[in-house]
């Protein structure tokens, strides 16, 4: 009813577009009959068939092509950000398989479009919330707000440079493609599907033959059509998923708690912090009671600032700044020795650290208090997977005492042992690798006999030095994430203005009629 109530309306418009088509079909349908009064018509039936066959490896061809150059178009934007660590490489992994397993969105019909991003979104979102039941929708409405700025500016800045004239494309154009679509898209459709029906009934009532083949040709020229689009439909969601799949990884891993002039800010404070008398870099000593955390808090300061006794010594944490000749200013915290669980002051001092240096007597056999400890960290740090974890590295103290004990002529290269004593310091770095579950080039055999010179500790510096700029990361995501937490003060300031507001509006309210 409702259809025939439209037709009686459109029909100046109808009328129209028949003007329009008639002399056109008529030429079509002119064409056939001359074809077949001329005896050319089977002729013509078997090249238009032969030609629209080759279509179909054709349009393969050309499906396959436009991916690749969608891929290589987006090769930049398809790369990992530089201080992604695992887990968001993983789910950019993720968002890629996605990326290269949607096939290109129609142009009027968005509901693929959604479901795709809804899917990257959520594909993203269980990879840092594996057990949330619904992890999509783990975010403040201030960092939603932060996505659509940064998606809108990635998108805009990837289509003015990709998609040629978009810059003349007006909005209106678009208002009025989808208007033509929504007035006349079902009726021409019903129109052209009906009239079509009807003409292939005729056509093989009148000469099944010639009817089969028409229909062949008929369903492979279709084909190529779609193909025509192809293009830039490809390369569009292609971008579309990336960018969504990349904004989501900020958003779930926890960089998107700042926008940019934000971060610029707090990267300026921080900067100006490291300007002023402290900011360096915060090393946490962790290790079990004597194995020399506080010896060497001294022997990196090349003086003596925290006490060292073959008793258990240091009661209480101390947090020394080295400022050695040569070495970059570190803040070193000197901690008790290891109970058989995680205490809250450890756990505290792991939060606020930047790099963790931990330390383990190469004599001392039991290591159950070092991996359990050492496991519960790692635990901690998976279930926190916005924030980057502090890298760690292992210090083997007391190698001096390793066996043959009486022996001890520094330097020893321990990658080519050539005496007993390397090859006991050797093996020892290999046994706490495996029980710590640790990386050999994470460990640093080190000695401070109490009555002569340390040993190793240039080394030991050089491989601080080569985690500093990860530490220096870590301390910056530090400070971004103490930025999400509100104090007191920021809170009762925030409600203050919000009910000055309130009030304002209720008081300037204009009088209703
Ligand atoms: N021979 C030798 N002795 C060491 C070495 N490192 C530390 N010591 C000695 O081991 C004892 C304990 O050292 P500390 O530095 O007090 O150990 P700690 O880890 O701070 O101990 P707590 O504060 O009790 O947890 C002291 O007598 C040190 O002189 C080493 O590499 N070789
Ligand atoms: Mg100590």
């Amino acid at each position: 009813m409702k259809r025939i109530g439209a037709f009686r309306h459109y029909w100046p418009e109808a009328l129209l577009i028949l003007a329009i088509v008639l002399p056109w079909l008529s030429l079509l349908v002119l064409g056939m009959v001359w074809l077949w009064q001329s005896d050319h018509f089977w002729r013509w039936a078997l090249g238009a068939f032969i030609l629209g066959l080759l279509t179909w490896p054709l349009s393969w061809f050309v499906r396959r092509r436009a991916n690749a150059e969608a891929r290589l178009a987006l090769g930049e934007v398809a790369q990992p950000l530089a201080d992604w660590h695992v887990r968001e490489r993983d789910a950019w992994s993720d968002v890629l398989a996605i990326a290269d397993a949607t096939a290109p969105f129609s142009l009027l019909d968005i509901a693929p479009l959604l479901a795709s991003a809804q899917a990257t979104v959520e594909a993203v979102a269980r990879h840092f919330h594996p057990q949330a039941q619904d992890a999509w929708a783990q975010f403040s409405l201030p960092e939603v707000l932060l996505l659509a700025e940064r998606v809108s500016r990635d998108v805009r800045r990837e289509a003015l440079t990709q998609i040629p004239g978009v810059r003349a494309l007006r909005l209106s154009h678009l208002i009025w493609i989808h208007r033509q679509h929504e007035r006349y898209g079902a009726l021409a459709w019903t129109g052209w599907h009906a009239s079509s029906v009807l003409w292939r009934a005729v056509r093989a009532v009148l000469n099944p033959v010639r009817a089969a083949g028409q229909e062949a040709s008929g369903a492979l020229v279709d084909k190529a059509v779609t193909v025509l689009s192809y293009r830039v439909r490809a390369f569009a969601t292609r971008l579309l998923v990336l960018e969504i799949g990349r904004a989501a990884i900020e958003l779930y891993s926890g960089r998107l708690k700042l926008s940019d002039a934000e971060l610029r800010a707090a990267r300026a404070r921080d900067l100006a912090a490291v300007e002023g008398p402290i900011a360096p870099v915060r090393i946490v000593l962790i290790g079990q009671v004597s194995a020399g955390k506080s010896s060497l808090v001294n022997a990196l300061a090349q003086e003596s600032r925290s006490a060292v006794s073959p008793v258990p010594t240091t009661a209480r944490v101390a947090e020394y700044l080295l400022e050695a000749e040569g070495q970059p200013a570190v803040s070193v915290v000197d901690m008790p020795g290891l109970c058989d669980r995680l205490e809250p002051d450890v756990l505290s001092q792991v939060e606020r650290a930047d790099l963790i240096l931990w330390v383990a007597s190469a004599v001392q056999p039991a290591r159950g208090p070092d991996r359990k400890i050492l496991d519960a960290l790692r635990a901690w740090a998976a279930a926190h997977p916005a924030r980057r974890p502090p890298p760690i590295l292992l210090a083997l103290t007391h190698v001096d005492e390793l066996r043959p004990a009486a022996e001890w002529a520094p330097p020893y290269d321990i990658a080519v042992p050539a005496t007993s004593k390397a090859r006991a310091m050797r093996d020892a770095v290999e046994a706490v690798a495996r029980t710590l579950d640790l990386s050999i080039d994470s460990i640093v055999p080190i000695a401070m006999p109490p009555d002569g010179k340390p040993y190793n500790l240039d080394a030991l510096w050089a491989r601080l030095a080569l985690e500093l700029e990860e530490a220096k990361l870590v301390q910056l995501d530090r400070l971004r994430h103490g930025q999400q937490t509100m104090s007191l003060r920021e809170l009762a300031s925030q409600l203050g203005q919000a009910g000055r507001f309130i009030l304002k509006g209720v008081v300037t309210r204009p009088p209703t009629a």
